[in-house]
């Protein structure tokens, strides 16, 4: 018997291999090699800490209270360290010391599309995807500070080769190739409530993606971070797949991350309103902490500060993050002081019964176990959160229809074009604005877009059908 079976027989997981004389030779491979990927000891320190007694506790809230921030200059913030960063920013920009990175490992369940969310169609008028409204961002951003900026995108095993295909399919969105990295994060096995791990079939583990948070990790494993460190690249951008609204590589943000010597910072909006789903920056015990909204009881979300009479806590994040490239070394290979806790999620997962049948459970049968980027503020120096408008940088499509749906998505991006066009001296004509759009390249922010205006005297119509180029 191989001892990748005896390992797992004496760690109590010997069903994994229930089936294995049934299987074909190559099938016993695969199923080996995906079982060499399980870390047996994380699956059983798991078990106790999450799955035992007081495992499904409620979160840790002792404590907790709203996180300080850096307000914009129109809501208090000093006007001169904001036009400071920005300058800090553009100069780490022009000495190439900046990586964009997205996280698009996600399964995307809620759009209810079927394919990697990157390649989901998001613009008004030309539909352009995901993916290349990100690529022409940080290609035209390249190009106004003079240095080609390395992306780097964390797919998972479920999206990689459709998402390397759809690249190639495309050319790279006119990126050198060279600089587009795809690497693929970890996994992690589902468990039941006992912690055994499950099968998906006879021959497959129900293995999952490890979370945004398993990002770090991968970074590290995949080579990116040595490949950074050796192009000069300090600095990360992290954003996530499903916003194109999102300032991929943003000077000032960047530039406030460096000029503060954080290792992390992080973008804020106010929150629209109490029952908005986005996770808070808090601090608790010294620390910045970011609770899920679904960890806080609705009573306290609803809390309105006496003195601005707005939300106590108001900070909602974006999922916008600077990382430190060094930082990102330390917490993956750090060991446990700066390791990032699991959470559980419990869930329904398909697997079999004792005979191979396939079941489909009606309730949750076990856990699946996910590590959160946000996890790491608590171990980095100095974190910083910033805030930002929401219509400069979030507009996300998670849901076929009603909040955060390709309808208000597109809505969001046209009428940031509108106030483009508008702060540049364009009539807008009266009423709803109609179906515009502005490519990367002629604007990706205010000011590539007022840059080009000024150069290229455009003079347009805005009318249905607009396109800027
Ligand atoms: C996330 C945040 C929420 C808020 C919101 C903003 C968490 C738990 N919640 O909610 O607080 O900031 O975003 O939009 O983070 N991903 C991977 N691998 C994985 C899992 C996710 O790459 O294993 C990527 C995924 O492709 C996407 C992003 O992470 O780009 C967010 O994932 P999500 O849709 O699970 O997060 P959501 O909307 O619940």
């Amino acid at each position: 018997m191989s001892s990748i079976v005896e390992r797992f027989q004496q760690a109590g997981q010997g069903q994994v291999f229930a089936f294995l004389s049934q299987l074909s030779p190559e099938a016993q491979r695969t199923l080996q090699a995906e079982a060499a990927e399980i870390d047996l000891a994380e699956i059983a320190g798991l078990t106790r800490s999450l799955l035992g007694p007081g495992g499904a506790a409620a979160a840790n809230l002792n404590g907790l209270e709203p996180t300080p921030y850096e307000a914009r200059p129109e809501n208090g913030g000093r006007g001169a360290s904001w036009s400071e960063a920005k300058s800090v920013g553009e100069s780490a920009l022009r000495g190439g010391r900046v990586a964009a990175f997205t996280v698009a490992g996600g399964q995307g369940t809620r759009l209810g599309y079927d394919g990697p969310k990157g390649t989901f169609p998001v613009t008004p008028l030309r539909q352009k995807t995901l993916f290349q409204v990100f690529a022409e961002k940080i290609r035209a951003t390249g190009l106004r500070y003079g240095r080609p900026i390395p992306w780097y995108i964390m797919t998972s095993n479920q999206n990689h080769a459709a998402t390397e295909a759809f690249f190639a399919e495309h050319r790279w969105f006119g990126l050198d190739r060279g600089r587009v990295h795809l690497f693929r994060q970890g996994r992690m096995p589902a468990v039941d409530f006992t912690g055994r791990i499950l099968l998906e079939t006879p021959g497959s583990i129900a293995l999952s993606p490890d979370g945004h948070g398993g990002s770090l990790r991968a970074l590290e494993r995949s080579g990116a971070i040595a490949q950074m460190k050796a192009d000069g690249v300090d600095t990360i951008s992290y954003f996530q797949v499903d916003n194109p609204l999102v300032r991929c590589v943003d000077p000032t943000f960047i530039g406030w991350h460096i000029r503060g010597r954080s290792e992390v910072s992080s973008k804020m909006v106010p929150k629209a309103y109490a029952e908005e789903k986005v996770g808070l920056f808090c601090r608790q015990g010294g620390k910045t902490v970011v609770v899920e909204y679904s960890d806080l009881p609705m009573e306290r979300q609803r809390e309105i500060d006496p003195v601005s009479g707005r939300l106590r806590f108001l900070a909602g994040s974006i999922a916008i993050h600077v990382l430190d490239r060094e930082f990102v070394h330390r917490v993956a290979t750090g060991g446990a002081d700066v390791a990032l806790p699991f959470h559980r999620a419990d869930k329904k997962i398909a697997t079999v019964d004792a005979a191979g049948a396939p079941v489909w459970p009606e309730k949750p049968n076990g856990v699946k176990f996910e590590l959160f980027v946000f996890d790491a503020l608590p171990f980095a120096r100095n974190p910083l959160v910033i805030e930002t408008r929401r219509e400069d940088d979030f507009a996300p499509v998670k849901n076929a229809d009603g909040l955060d749906s390709p309808v208000t998505c597109r809505e969001a991006q046209v009428a940031q074009f509108g106030r483009w066009l508008a702060a540049n001296g364009a009539a807008l004509p009266a009423g709803p604005l109609p179906a515009i759009e502005v490519s990367p390249s002629f604007g990706y922010d205010e000011d590539s877009f007022a840059d080009s205006w000024r150069q290229r005297h455009p003079k347009p119509v805005v009318a249905p059908g607009l396109y800027l180029d």
